[in-house]
């Protein structure tokens, strides 16, 4: 079996693309003339293209200036042109001699990119020269998302990770075409990004994390790198500053937050729901503002996450409140607030996104909203959760929405799976990942490995394409990718995986 193939013959693509089939004749190897010919407007996909392809191939692949009217030179054409299905939208062709992406923005041949990239050899991942060929089997793909919003979610609260740690899940995220990175960068163990105005949010606030250890905090630079290095992937930055609840770091900085303005100690365990702001201090609003004002100007994209989960300490005349303010403010400052699904029992506005992480498909103040307009992301917790056991005892995770197996993740359906939201109420699909036990970047393999990339499958690609033989299938082709990226992912009993692959995997 060709390692970039399936046992069916097709290319191990994931998400599995809307139209794809296999043109005998047509394949494409590349050589020593090989070039990357891209449309001056996409030069930056060709460059990053050329970065991915280099190091095993030995290619010098230069990037050149497509010339639209002529053909193309041997290798890879990044051609944009009119196509429907939006800027994600694209084409691979192949011809014996060039494989062409076609797509109407930069967007959407960076996405056909990383399918062609998943039709190259999976040593093609590697860091080292390696032998060839190089070899992209004749295709013809058309491709183009289900949903706007495929994002994952990272808990850079409960454990500091380094901007190192995030490019390297940007780049893993990437690759399976999920276009939004969610970070939570506040909660009761630590405030993880500098604010100018108050600076002992992470002067002090940063100091901790659950456990003890030292936490850590981004600069405003960091956030800036973090923020460009998505970009250049088309991956959109969603900051989240949770509140009501979830805010014990900031009160810890700053006592005339808290009710009676005495200090409360930083806290390193893993409970929730006992901070809370509070409504009638009119410091509550000036800190939001400042905060929503700051974190808005370093952020290019249109969402601002509020948070609004779990405020157990919270009155519902408080919250209430707090939350009205605050969607006014994040509104104000040019974003689109999103909120965890509790602000959808409060005043939410019509232009506030919900997100869904409830664990029965009974959620009526989710249906509600959905019917006044409102856009909903699903994240259900026992399907989407990727800080959740897969199985009881394994290493990391909690279990309190149960324990996902790969194929539970891939086995839902995100327009019909709370009665009432259908596929047009729903901006897409987002997978956290909160890291209560999850403190280093071989965690974060493991929980996110291989359940990442299977919801990212839901959020992309057609239903009717979906299947769970020919994901497991398309699984065990792309643990050698994995392998390759050194990607330590779960060895789930659920997949045929190679003998010597993943985390804890028996030497071969
Ligand atoms: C619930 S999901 C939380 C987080 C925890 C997570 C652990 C949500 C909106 N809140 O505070 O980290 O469970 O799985």
């Amino acid at each position: 079996m060709d390692d970039a193939r399936t046992q069916a013959g097709l290319p191990a693509v994931i998400p599995v693309p809307a139209e794809i089939e296999a043109i005998v004749g047509t394949d494409v190897t590349l050589g020593d003339d090989a070039v990357i010919a891209a449309d001056p407007n996409a030069v930056g996909v060709g460059e990053y293209l050329a970065g991915l392809l280099r190091p095993a191939t030995g290619l010098a692949l230069p990037v050149v200036v497509l010339d639209a009217a002529a053909p193309a030179g041997p290798g890879i054409a990044l051609r944009l042109t009119a196509l429907p299905g939006g800027d994600e939208a694209y084409g691979i062709s192949t011809d014996g001699r060039t494989v062409t992406i076609t797509a109407a923005a930069a967007e959407g041949l960076f996405r056909g990119v990383q399918t062609l990239r998943q039709l190259l050899p999976v040593t093609i991942e590697g860091r080292e020269r390696v032998a060839g060929p190089w070899t992209v089997p004749g295709v013809r793909v058309s491709d183009r998302p289900r949903f706007a919003y495929r994002g994952v979610m990272l808990d850079v609260a409960r454990h500091f990770f380094a901007v190192a740690d995030v490019e390297r899940y940007i780049d893993q995220a990437a690759l399976y075409k999920v276009n939004h990175l969610h970070l939570h960068l506040t909660d009761d163990q630590g405030w993880r990004l500098e604010i100018a105005t108050w600076p002992r949010l992470t002067a002090y606030g940063a100091g901790t994390e659950v456990g003890g250890g030292p936490g850590g905090f981004y600069t405003r630079d960091d956030y800036r790198r973090i923020v460009g290095y998505a970009a250049e992937r088309f991956i959109t930055v969603v900051p989240e500053i949770d509140l009501p609840g979830h805010t014990n770091a900031a009160l810890a900085a700053y006592p005339e937050l808290t009710r009676d303005g005495v200090a409360v100690p930083r806290y390193t365990g893993i409970e929730v729901g006992f901070s809370s702001l509070v409504a009638d201090n009119p410091r509550t609003y000036r800190f939001l503002d400042d905060v929503f004002g700051e974190v808005a100007a370093l952020t290019p994209g249109p969402y601002l996450h509020l948070g609004g989960d779990e405020a157990k300490n919270t009155t519902r005349e408080e919250y209430d409140q707090i939350l009205v303010r605050a969607q006014q403010m994040v509104r104000a400052h040019g974003k689109t607030p999103i909120g965890w699904h509790e602000a959808a029992e409060g005043p939410l506005d019509p232009s506030t996104v919900v997100q869904f992480w409830g664990t029965t498909r009974d959620a009526p103040e989710v249906v509600a909203a959905a019917g006044r307009g409102n856009r909903v992301i699903m994240s259900p917790a026992n399907l989407t959760y990727l800080d959740m056991q897969y199985a009881p005892g394994d290493r990391l995770g909690l279990h309190w929405a149960g324990y996902i197996e790969v194929d539970d993740a891939y086995g839902w359906d995100p327009g019909d799976y709370l009665p009432g939201v259908a596929d047009e109420h729903v901006l897409g699909v987002e997978s956290p990942l909160w890291t209560e036990t999850a403190a280093t970047a071989a965690d974060l393999d493991e929980l996110a490995f291989p359940r990442l990339p299977v919801i990212a499958e839901v959020g992309w690609s057609p239903r009717t394409a979906r299947d769970w033989s020919s994901m497991r299938d398309r699984l065990t082709a792309h643990a050698a990718r994995w392998d390759a990226l050194g990607i330590a992912y779960y060895r789930s009993p659920r997949v045929d995986w190679p003998v010597a692959s993943g985390a804890g995997a028996p030497p071969a």
